[in-house]
């Protein structure tokens, strides 16, 4: 039977229509109407280049403006050589395109699985399935997991090493000019990350024949300190602005920034992590890689003391980040986000 197939880029080759565990209940689907639009709201785009120069004050307004405001930004000039990246996105689809029995050897539902191919979001807790697969991957301290990623293809330990180092020295900048733009010192954000981690997922959104009833992903906040998010050249993701879905044009070499939940707690609710979501499409398969930069599991989070005065009382407890990070996977994506869980 066509459902057998546990992942979407296997199941679509068999089927006209979308199987009944993907229909979103009716007031619960996407607007094709929006996605499909030629005119997209913007978030702003944010030259890095400027850190490295006495225009640096000028680029930390600019990252708080957006911070505040959005919740989201676009970064260019950021460093990462488009090699790097053109190898990345090269290897993620060679490794979507192997034979199923080749890619399924990867297979897991376990959420806390540190290397996993799966599907949709958590099969074990979600009620209704999401047309994504997602290879996800722990990628820091590299040495740890790297002997566990896929070797087939066979460059694919070596590229995405690579990117994952490369993206990490731009985590590490992006995280220094949150911090300052927070009135923090340089690096309070860094110290606060304990031994730091780093996650990056390969979200794959085949062509759907029937977009309008499913997500890719719905409408969720991100648990980790920063995402830094490549895409191709397919358009699908949203960003909830002002109670408005805005639809983000994929501009090449460019990477989407945006402000987890850790931020959110650590700025006193001054930055909000803010929801998002991915829409699918009939024609176009489209990839995404998000790199999750986040706290250890022992790191302890709270809000920054210096956030905290008689105007701006602590939002939030103290929580060791291995209970959120679990509390995240277990309750399904929501929209009401895991951080209220925390709330002082
Ligand atoms: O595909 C996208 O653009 C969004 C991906 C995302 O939000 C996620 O993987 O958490």
């Amino acid at each position: 039977m066509a459902t057998m197939k546990p992942l979407v880029t296997d199941l679509v080759s068999t089927i006209n229509h979308v199987p009944s565990n993907f229909i979103r209940p009716l007031g619960d689907r996407p607007d094709q109407l929006q996605l499909q639009s030629t005119i997209h709201d913007f978030i702003p785009i944010i030259d890095l280049q400027g850190l490295n120069s006495s225009n640096r004050s000028q680029v930390i307004q600019k990252i708080e403006h957006a911070c505040q405001n959005y919740g989201f930004f676009q970064i260019v000039n950021h460093g990462v050589p488009e090699g790097v990246v053109a190898n990345m996105m090269k290897v993620s689809k060679e490794f979507f395109n192997l034979p199923e029995s080749e890619r399924m050897k990867n297979y897991s539902d376990d959420p806390l699985k540190t290397t996993r191919l799966s599907t949709s979001f958590n099969l074990k807790t979600e009620k209704v399935s999401n047309w994504r697969d997602y290879l996800r991957l722990h990628c820091h301290p590299l040495e740890d997991y790297v002997h566990e990623w896929p070797s087939n293809p066979p460059s694919f330990r070596e590229d995405v090493a690579e990117y994952s180092k490369q993206v990490r020295k731009l985590a590490l900048r992006l995280l220094e000019a949150i911090s300052e733009s927070l009135g923090l010192e340089k690096n309070y954000i860094n110290k606060a990350l304990g031994k730091h981690g780093q996650h990056l997922a390969i979200n794959y959104y085949p062509p759907c024949p029937e977009p309008e009833l499913t997500y890719g992903l719905p409408a969720h906040a991100d648990p980790n300190v920063i995402t830094i998010l490549l895409q191709n050249d397919v358009v699908g993701l949203q960003v909830l602005k002002d109670g408005k879905w805005i639809t983000i044009n994929p501009v090449p070499n460019t990477f989407i920034v945006n402000i987890g939940d850790q931020i959110q707690v650590i700025s006193n609710d001054r930055y909000k992590s803010v929801l998002h979501r991915a829409l699918v499409n009939n024609e176009k398969e489209r990839m995404s890689i998000p790199t999750f930069y986040c706290p250890s599991p022992d790191a302890i989070i709270k809000p920054a003391p210096q956030l905290i005065d008689n105007d701006h009382p602590a939002q939030y407890k103290e929580f060791d980040y291995n209970e959120y990070y679990k509390k995240f996977w277990n309750r399904g994506l929501s929209k009401e986000t895991c951080v209220d869980m925390f709330k002082a």
